[in-house]
């Protein structure tokens, strides 16, 4: 078990916690934005449990002051949060919406003032319904409207921003949204995911080209969501399945960002739903980035299964869970940091999300008491730390999520903050977690200024 003792960062090492337009602003028809395909999905009967949605979310479009104090009293060094695309281009392309530049112009304002460095997301799910009528991300001009749109934005904040992740998740958004249809925009078939993948890994080069031309000196970089996967057992069998779904999930989009290149056993895989690919596509895929973010959470045991051969997901009986039935697994941070360090060597990397989700509830005395995700918390920067210690770059931590929060097609029902957020009242309420995270970074802080 990882202890709080263990734990020791660089210098710089950037403390923050990350959250997302969708599921925090609210106010989805407010100041000129257009709809997004979350709307119209969460709009739609069944879709998301107890058909809520994010119009109201944590209200934070009118309370970003609010919010920036709270992260400013808990000490944090850097805020991770996304730009709604529909805000600033309501029809995706076009003509520009300026109040939507308005109010991410004011919540930057709002952090630097208060010491705060933001680290600005370009695209976190909320594309303009508009282009997901011409074809979403299935379609290849979605990359060009990206690429127009990161140009207005980068005008606009380049200035002050100086961080910017240009994708989150390209697997969760192409397997998701058009491979599974479990988020929107609800469309299914390996052929729609593949190819999706193919334009946001190209929407992601087109950006960073667009990034470095705007605004020289920017760092650039993208999230993935990658999750270390282990054999159940050693037998060939197992190991081939386990190579398998880590080619399907983490190599497919890490290789041609890193390589240029799909990988060629899943290539051999999906043969029948070949990716897109143009001429200069895998250059502009490959455009050299300066961090890799990484969201991580839990771990997937895989065998293959007897009568097919197939991969199988193997639950671990003895192990922890989270409310997402995620498994609690620290070292995987560990392993996963180091295996990304060897196989890809990003210059640097920051873990962009990690966290849980658990049951909380508000006490008498108002307080929430939240000892799982503090013990998870410790455990995972427990490993990070220990990755660090094996020398890998990472540059930085963001705890998913500053906020509880809509939580997709889970809704209100997962808690990820380290914020209690109370959706009768609007009441932000600081759990338990949230100091102790707050007493680290204090404590990491005052460690440095000893030495
Ligand atoms: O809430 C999400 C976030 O939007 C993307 N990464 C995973 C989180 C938890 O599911």
């Amino acid at each position: 078990m990882y202890m709080t003792r263990e734990l020791a960062f660089p210098p710089h090492f950037v403390w923050g916690a990350a959250t997302a337009a969708y599921q925090i602003e609210g106010a989805v028809q407010e100041d000129g934005r257009g709809e997004s395909i979350w709307d119209r999905f969460a709009a739609t009967p069944s879709k998301v449990r107890n058909d809520e949605s994010g119009a109201i979310a944590c209200d934070h479009y009118h309370r970003f002051k609010e919010d920036v104090a709270l992260m400013a009293e808990l000490g944090l060094r850097a805020y991770r949060f996304s730009i709604a695309w529909p805000r600033i281009l309501p029809t995706g392309r076009g003509i520009v919406n300026e109040k939507g530049l308005d109010f991410y112009d004011r919540l930057v304002d709002e952090l630097l003032d208060h010491g705060i460095e933001p680290y600005a997301t370009l695209y976190h799910w909320d594309l303009p319904q508009v282009l997901e009528d011409e074809g979403g991300w299935v379609n290849r001009d979605t990359v060009e409207a990206f690429a127009g749109y990161t140009g207005i934005v980068v005008r606009r904040l380049g200035d002050r921003v100086h961080n910017w992740i240009t994708q989150n998740e390209p697997q969760v958004v192409s397997w998701m949204g058009y491979g599974w249809g479990k988020h929107a925009p609800g469309r299914t078939g390996p052929s729609n995911a593949i190819a999706a993948a193919h334009h946001v890994l190209l929407a992601h080069g087109r950006a960073t080209e667009v990034i470095r031309r705007e605004s020289p000196g920017a760092q650039v970089g993208i999230t993935l969501n990658m999750t270390p996967i282990y054999p159940a057992s050693d037998s060939a069998k197992d190991e081939a399945a386990a190579r398998l779904v880590d080619g399907t999930l983490n190599r497919w989009f890490a290789d041609p960002i890193f390589r240029g290149e799909y990988p060629a056993d899943i290539v051999e895989l999906y043969a029948e739903h070949a990716p897109p690919i143009r001429d200069g596509d895998m250059q502009t895929v490959s455009t050299p980035i300066d961090f890799l973010g990484l969201n991580n959470y839990s771990r997937n045991v895989v065998r293959a299964d007897p009568a097919s051969g197939r991969p199988t997901h193997v639950r671990v009986e003895e192990a922890e869970y989270t409310d997402m039935d995620w498994e609690v697994y620290p070292q995987g941070l560990r392993d996963l940091l180091v295996r990304v360090h060897h196989d890809y060597a990003p210059k640097h990397i920051y873990v962009t999300e990690n966290g849980s989700s658990f049951r909380d509830v508000r006490m008498h005395d108002g307080s929430v008491q939240d000892p799982e995700r503090q013990r998870y918390l410790e455990g995972y920067l427990g490993a990070a730390s220990s990755a660090i210690a094996e020398g890998v770059p990472l540059a930085g931590y963001f705890v998913w999520s500053l906020l509880d929060n809509f939580e997709w097609a889970h809704g209100y029902w997962m808690r990820f903050g380290i914020v209690y957020v109370d959706y009768r009242t609007l009441e932000r309420v600081p759990k338990e977690s949230a100091r102790w995270y707050s007493g680290l970074i204090k404590q990491q802080a005052s460690a440095v200024l000893q030495v």
